[in-house]
């Protein structure tokens, strides 16, 4: 890697502790002896100080030149920094508590346009749940559901509501806008679809012949689409002529930010599990200290911090850290490594300390403590970020599994996750299946629906790298820190860790870094 000398400085920084801004560490590394500017910028460096600034290069290069002498000659008595080793980050005695950093981290910035930077928030449901878990949430989420996912359908097509169907006389042409009760095949081999909507229920028949009977292998319960046909000879059954899905227009013309500047998107760290990969997470932090990094700006993750405890059967065996509140110490700590001055916004995981049914709030305060030396905003899964105009719409991504479950190996698989997440986003709606993997919680609203249309959809979960543009929406899984698990082997789950896919805000192009 062209990286060394600016590697290096951030390697000895980080083992002693301290953060750095690019530019300061880009100033060090091409000082006529680095070490020793290092040294001196150490021992000039105020007592509370976490981050190491351009001014306190500039003032230690000013106080070596006004001395007279250079700073290399204090320098020289100082042990030797240019050992070049990665450093790990996870000694947490030398390093000072969370909150001093945090207050450190908002004074930095970041070399290049400061205030270019924007980030907005929409859908974090956190602090903000209503349900009860009462049967009345369920039916308030589900009315929510096909109220507003039915509602750009409805003006697509001449519908009726289910009873006004019944009531209507053989041989009618029909539409309805509905969510799927109900699939099943019938004994000669069509397929029997109950929609449901708030009047009722009615029956669909798709042909096993019809060139729709191919979209009937897509269909998840839950959904919401919409249907056109015509009534059987005893009106009792309708059969279908075509299905409209709540989808993404083919016309979206996704937003760009007006100048050159990145985002890594990442998810699935996993510390406290004896399988997290330390020394690739510590390349990755390194690497987005050097120019070769330098546009990178915003960090997405998008949620699994940690290994959690008791998230899957026997996974005792494979903790690294036993105490979760350790494990985000931990993972506290690995964030430090990242640049000061890169904005992380995340999202919580099935494998995080909040409750599991989707939504997902955004943490509780003392986990948010815990986590605070980076500053990152932690808001609710799912949550759209919109970066500088490019809206980013984060989902954990735990329906994954259940529509390359559900789907046919071609339309969705583990090896390319990014296909599975179409689907998602012509359902517009993260999780549509209820009663599998993917746990809902009742709420009033249904905080699951892809409202508006993201530019970028990023998710993460099943721990593949894959992704590609679904109706000009970029859609990426971004795989993961841990290696193959002992469950993840007997499944045969080969993951993708390591790699960090890097998205230019202004083109919304895709490069991927590996790190393993
Ligand atoms: O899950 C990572 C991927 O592995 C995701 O596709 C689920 C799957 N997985 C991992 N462990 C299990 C167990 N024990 N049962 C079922 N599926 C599993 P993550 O939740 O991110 O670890
Ligand atoms: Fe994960
Ligand atoms: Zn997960």
């Amino acid at each position: 890697m062209p990286l060394e000398g600016p590697a290096r400085i951030v390697s000895e920084l980080t083992s002693r502790g301290y953060n750095a801004e690019r530019e300061a560490v880009t100033r060090i590394s091409s000082a006529d002896d680095p070490d020793a500017l290092l040294e001196s910028i150490l021992t000039e460096l105020p007592d509370d100080a976490l981050v190491v600034r351009t001014d306190h290069v500039d003032a230690a290069l000013e106080a070596s030149s006004s001395s007279g002498g250079p700073a290399a000659s204090e320098g020289n008595e100082h042990p030797s920094t240019s050992t070049g080793k990665p450093s790990h980050v996870t000694d947490l005695s030398d390093v000072p508590s969370p909150v001093e950093t945090k207050e450190c981290s908002q004074e930095q910035t970041r070399s290049t346009d400061l205030e270019r930077r924007s980030i907005e928030i929409d859908g974090d449901m956190t602090g903000s749940s209503t349900g009860t878990g009462e049967y009345e949430d369920f039916v308030s989420v589900f009315r929510d559901r096909l109220e507003r996912l039915g509602s750009s359908l409805r003006s697509r097509i001449n519908h009726r509501p289910a009873t006004a169907i019944e009531s209507m006389s053989g041989g009618s042409e029909v539409g309805m806008v509905g969510l799927v009760n109900d699939i099943r095949s019938t004994a000669s081999g069509h397929w029997l679809i109950e929609l449901e909507d708030a009047t009722g229920t009615f029956p669909w028949l798709v042909m096993k012949d019809r060139e729709y009977a191919d979209l009937v292998g897509e269909l998840l319960r839950d959904e919401v689409l919409a249907m056109e046909g015509t009534l059987s000879d005893d009106a009792g059954i309708a059969f279908v002529d075509s299905m409209h899905f709540p989808d993404v227009p083919r016309t979206h013309d996704p937003s760009t930010a007006d100048r050159h500047v990145q985002a890594a998107l990442i998810s699935d760290v996993h510390v406290g599990s004896e399988e997290f990969m330390a020394d690739a997470w510590n390349d990755f932090a390194r690497w987005l200290h050097t120019e070769q990094a330098q546009h990178v700006e915003y960090l997405l993750l998008a949620g699994d911090m940690v290994e959690g405890v008791g998230v899957y059967p026997n996974q005792d065996d494979e903790l690294d850290i036993v105490d979760i509140y350790d494990q985000y110490e931990a993972f506290n700590e690995y964030l430090k490594a990242v640049p000061g001055d890169i904005e992380i916004v995340m999202i919580p995981g099935n494998h995080d300390a909040v409750r599991l049914a989707e939504p997902q709030p955004g943490f509780t305060d003392d986990l948010r403590e815990i986590m605070s030396a980076h500053d990152p905003q932690i808001v609710s899964n799912p949550s759209t970020v919109t970066l500088e105009g490019v809206s980013v719409l984060m989902y954990h991504g735990v329906s994954l599994d259940e529509v390359i479950a559900e789907l046919p190996e071609e339309k969705a698989s583990y090896d390319e996750p990014h296909k599975a997440m179409y689907h998602l986003l012509k359902k517009r709606h993260v999780a549509p299946q209820f009663g599998g993997h993917t746990r809902l919680a009742p709420e009033e609203r249904d905080y699951l629906i892809i409202d508006d249309v993201p530019d970028i959809f990023h998710t993460g979960h099943v721990h593949k790298l894959g992704f590609g543009k679904y109706h000009n929406v970029l859609a990426i899984n971004s795989g993961c820190w841990q290696a193959q698990t002992d469950f993840q082997k007997s499944v045969n789950i080969d993951p993708d860790a390591g790699y960090a896919p890097i998205v230019d805000l202004d083109t919304l192009e895709v490069t991927v870094q590996k790190f393993a």
